[in-house]
């Protein structure tokens, strides 16, 4: 049995809670000043049917003008020995505006329109009101208070797949094992089914309220996969599957019954919050939605290193270590760490190898890495280029490009180039790459691409070519040509190759 007062009761502690939300809504940059500082948070919670419009199957005078009768609020809510008074006959139709009795009608501001209601077409047992999301958000609780008595029997369902597939978050019947073969919660706490709100009484304003979160289903952390698979939803839909009358005592009936039979609902309530993963206070707006004020969007502004819609993976740069929610539980962010690219990289991935292998430290692997560098971290240069080491790793310039021409570096002093002699910050390139004379280098490489000394900068010369770029016979050397320099005056006097090298 349900208890209407207490039930009124319940509801208007709801919209106390919504009040009190929409003013933390209200003031954002205050709450940003603590909120997912080195902690998780999540956005305040909020009525997920603002702004957005249910479907439903049928609404009365959807082709044409209907005629239908209801009692009087008043006379339903205070019953007396009378039954439920003088019913009072009117039409409806969906295209006039003053007659009409629309789904959007279940959603609008109850505060503004608190007698704005959706109705059903007449006679229809089934019907079913659904909301489609454009996005995952989280549920913490449904209302729906009803104009018409609420239904025998009812399911409420969510989806997690837009609509794909369908699970049920709660059965609503006033005979649970008759009508679903399920234990009512009232003798058996957990149930799936409750007779708590399928009452004909009240005959109006009759309340059904669904908590995800209850002492039964207790969870701990909000966004264990658990708490996930609980409380996300991308679609959720009130099956109404049987209508009952309102038990009106001594009632001569004038009017013919079916203008009675219709479902009637004033307000759905759906509270819940933009879905983050414990990375986000404030969600922006995703698609579809229109700009209305309290509006609860669905694309998280995210915090914590983190990024997409719903906070579900790192930022492009801050993969070194496994993506993974903030802990409802204790708190802890669980930031994404930066990778080390030196700059040098304008993202990373993480490679489970990497982080194996540095004993679950670091797993970052640097994505395209630029300015002539390589290497996980694009700690080192690419094959043709040396480090200045002038230069700290972070710089764009650590690695100079270049060294396939030999031409393309001809304003590279030849004074400056002398063993030992790091290029310095004043010269053509603040850090040289690799200027081999092709003729005098010895092109070791499989590729044939001239390489140098990584740190010093210095060519492979062929045998008695000489000179940091192996661009002059050795002194004592003649003919530079293709095959090096021949001996002229000391033939055993080869040394120099090692000494480049
Ligand atoms: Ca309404």
């Amino acid at each position: 049995m349900s208890m209407p007062t207490q039930g009124l009761q319940t509801f208007a502690q709801e919209i106390l809670l919504s009040v009190v939300s929409f003013v933390c809504l209200s003031d954002p940059v205050r709450l940003q000043a603590f909120r997912c500082s080195g902690r998780s948070c999540n956005p305040p919670v909020g009525n997920l049917a603002t702004g957005r419009t249910p479907s439903t199957l049928t609404t009365c005078g959807q082709n044409s003008t209907e005629l239908y009768c209801s009692y009087s609020d008043q006379s339903l809510l205070h019953p007396a020995s009378h039954g439920c008074g003088q019913p009072r006959c009117t039409k409806c139709n969906a295209n006039q505006p003053d007659n009409s009795h629309l789904p959007a009608d279940m959603t609008d501001d109850f505060f503004a329109n608190p007698m704005s209601w959706w109705q059903s077409a007449q006679g229809v047992h089934r019907e079913e009101i659904r909301l489609d999301f454009e996005t995952e958000f989280y549920l913490t609780h449904v209302i729906a208070v009803f104009k018409s008595p609420r239904p025998a029997a009812m399911v409420l369902e969510r989806s997690q797949d837009y609509g794909q597939t369908w699970r049920p978050y709660k059965y609503f019947s006033v005979n649970c094992t008759a009508t679903f073969g399920l234990q009512d919660d009232l003798t058996e706490e957990g149930s799936m089914c409750t007779s708590r709100y399928s009452d004909a009484v009240p005959c109006t304003r009759g309340e059904v309220i669904y908590r995800a979160l209850t002492p039964s289903n207790k969870i701990e952390d909000p966004y264990s996969p658990e708490a996930q698979d609980l409380l996300k939803l991308t679609n959720l839909r009130l099956l109404l599957l049987k209508r009952q009358e309102c038990p009106c005592r001594g009632l001569g009936l004038v009017e013919k019954p079916q203008r009675f039979a219709h479902y009637a609902i004033y307000d759905l309530i759906i509270r819940g919050s933009c879905f983050c993963n414990g990375h986000a206070e404030e969600c922006e707006l995703a698609n579809r939605t229109g700009e209305m004020e309290n509006v609860v969007h669905g694309k998280c502004v995210c915090r914590h290193n983190t990024a997409g819609d719903h906070c579900e993976k790192c930022a492009p740069l801050y993969n070194d270590q496994p993506w993974k929610p903030g802990d409802g539980k204790t708190g802890a962010p669980n930031e994404c760490k930066k990778c080390r690219c030196h700059n040098h990289a304008d993202s990373c991935h993480f490679d489970l190898s990497v982080w194996l292998a540095s004993g679950k430290r670091s797993g970052g692997v640097c994505d395209n890495c630029k300015h002539n560098t390589e290497g996980h971290r694009c700690q080192r240069c690419k094959p043709g280029y040396y480090r200045d080491r002038g230069k700290p790793m972070s710089s764009a310039e650590v690695s100079s490009g270049g060294g396939q021409e030999f031409n393309s570096f001809a304003k590279v002093s030849r004074n400056q180039m002398t063993p030992g002699h790091i290029i310095s910050a004043t010269s053509y390139h603040i850090s040289v790459a690799c200027s081999c004379q092709p003729m005098g280098s010895a092109n070791a490489t499989f590729s044939r691409s001239w390489r140098c000394h990584p740190k010093t900068g210095f060519c492979y010369c062929k045998p008695g070519v000489a000179g940091p770029n192996c661009d002059r016979c050795l002194m004592g050397y003649w003919g530079f040509g293709e095959n090096g320099c021949r001996c002229w005056r000391r033939p055993g006097d080869a040394y120099h190759l090692k000494r480049w090298l």
